[in-house]
């Protein structure tokens, strides 16, 4: 090992047992990692839901290069540069009609942030500004800021941290085992989950209500794919009591279930999208907040020259990201990966569901180029079964994600067959070996 790991005080990481077995990687390319050693580690889940055109991406790399050369930062507060006009052009191309409109930031939770804080605002530029509730759901993963685990639903992102947003609440999250096991796709059962939201409006009124944010498939929480007539129901709620529907699309967006965003592949148009990853495939950070014009326009009644919005970052739509994500949606376009998953999903798969009969597999989720394979956990020892299995994955050269007892992939969109049935076969033993 090169340099001491002491110093540096790790995210989401037991940081004790980690420096004790350093996981470290040096180097990618494509579907691929390498360590400092010079192992070969095949990438089964993007790096962390990012990296969707795979690693070291010509045109990225280069543009990345030319930008940090030309121009390294503008202010972003009353002060522009071509690229990140040129950017929100592209990016509304995109996205579903009306979502006409793009704010930057630097981080999937920071997209969340923004988007919570639109909403309230919109309420209240509109002359509605009693509705200041906010409603997520069980099991959601919004990022780690304050109103992100406010409106999250993982106890553990949650707990440690006080009282959070007040006037909160939480819809009932969709995993049901006992009726969907198993499913190919969307859940057949679990559409009349939506109507928790009615039962919030009977309790608080729809006049204390700003937003849902919700995550169409929820990924971080162990791949929830919304049952079939969910995401409708949603919308038809929030339309009948003028509250926004925000779907937070960190990871869904950018081709990641087959479609641009999620939402077009189930035919449900939010007001708000976050979005992040993708958007500059893991290479720069950097996050958005889709907007529908009519949202937008809402703020544009006062007096012209004050702000119509107090919020925005300092690296709000920073060149190297602006770059970064052009030279990303050229990848994409150029190699048609945001619909690649849409042609591997049936592969993909009926390469998961192969894993079926393995023991202590209790179900199967998939959609698109995301997959899910849940584990019985292990007696008084919650988590350990699938980490097992991430750590063996890893030493046999594949890289997976574990949430829970559940093993979580998510490739790049640039994977073919083999590595798919590498991926399986390298999987496969070690949940044999974690039995
Ligand atoms: N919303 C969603 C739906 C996410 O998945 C965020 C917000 C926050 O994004 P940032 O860029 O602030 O991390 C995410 C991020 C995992 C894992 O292992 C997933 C995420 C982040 C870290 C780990 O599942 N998703
Ligand atoms: N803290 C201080 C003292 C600052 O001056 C700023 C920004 O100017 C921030 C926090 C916020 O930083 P950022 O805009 O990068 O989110």
């Amino acid at each position: 090992m090169s340099a001491p790991l002491d110093a540096y005080w790790m995210p989401f990481t037991a940081n004790r047992q980690f420096k004790q077995a350093p996981r470290l990687v040096a180097r990618a390319d494509g579907m691929h990692f390498w360590t400092p050693e010079g192992r070969q580690i095949l990438d089964g889940v993007a790096g962390l839901w990012c990296v969707n055109a795979g690693h070291a991406r010509p045109r990225i790399v280069q543009a990345i290069q030319q930008q940090a050369a030309e121009l390294d930062f503008a202010p972003p507060f009353n002060m522009g540069h071509p690229k990140a006009f040129e950017l929100a052009e592209r990016l509304v191309e995109l996205t579903p009609p009306g979502l006409d409109k793009v704010f930057y930031t630097n981080s999937g939770s920071e997209s969340v942030e923004t988007a919570l804080k639109m909403a309230l605002a919109y309420h209240r530029v509109r002359g509605d500004g009693a509705r200041t509730r906010l409603i997520g759901r069980e099991r959601g993963y919004h990022g780690v800021n304050f109103g992100g685990i406010s409106v999250g639903g993982m106890v553990g992102n949650r707990k440690m941290f006080g009282h959070l947003l007040a006037g909160v609440d939480h819809l009932r999250h969709t995993h049901d085992p006992v009726r969907n096991a198993f499913s190919i796709g969307q859940p057949a059962h679990g559409a009349e989950l939506a109507d928790d939201l009615e039962r919030m409006v009977a309790l608080h009124d729809a006049s204390t209500i700003a937003a849902v944010i919700v995550e169409p498939v929820a990924g971080s929480t162990g791949v929830l794919i919304p049952p079939k007539g969910y995401l409708q129901r949603l919308r038809q709620i929030c339309d009948r009591h003028d509250i926004l529907l925000i779907f937070d699309e960190v990871i869904t967006g950018f081709g990641r279930i087959g479609t641009p965003f999620a939402a077009q592949r189930f035919g449900v148009v939010p007001d708000l999208m976050t979005v992040a990853k993708g958007l500059t495939n893991g290479c720069v950070p950097m996050g958005a907040v889709f907007a529908t014009r009519a949202v937008h326009d809402t703020f544009m009644n006062g007096p012209e020259h004050l702000i119509e919005f107090f919020h925005g970052y300092t690296y709000s739509g920073h060149p190297l990201a602006c770059a970064a994500a052009l030279g990303t949606l050229d990848t994409y376009a150029e190699e048609g990966l945001l619909t690649r998953a849409a042609e591997l999903e049936g592969f993909f798969g009926e390469a998961l569901r192969s894993l079926r009969d393995l023991p202590h597999v209790i179900d199967i989720r998939h959609i698109g180029l995301v997959g899910g394979i849940e584990l019985a956990p292990i007696e008084g020892q919650p988590t350990q079964r699938a980490f097992k299995v991430f750590l063996d994955c890893w030493e046999r050269g594949v890289l997976v994600r574990t949430t829970g007892d559940t093993v979580a992939l998510s490739p790049p969109l640039i994977i073919d067959k083999q590595h798919i049935e590498q991926i399986i076969e390298v999987l496969a033993g070690a949940i044999r070996r974690a039995a």
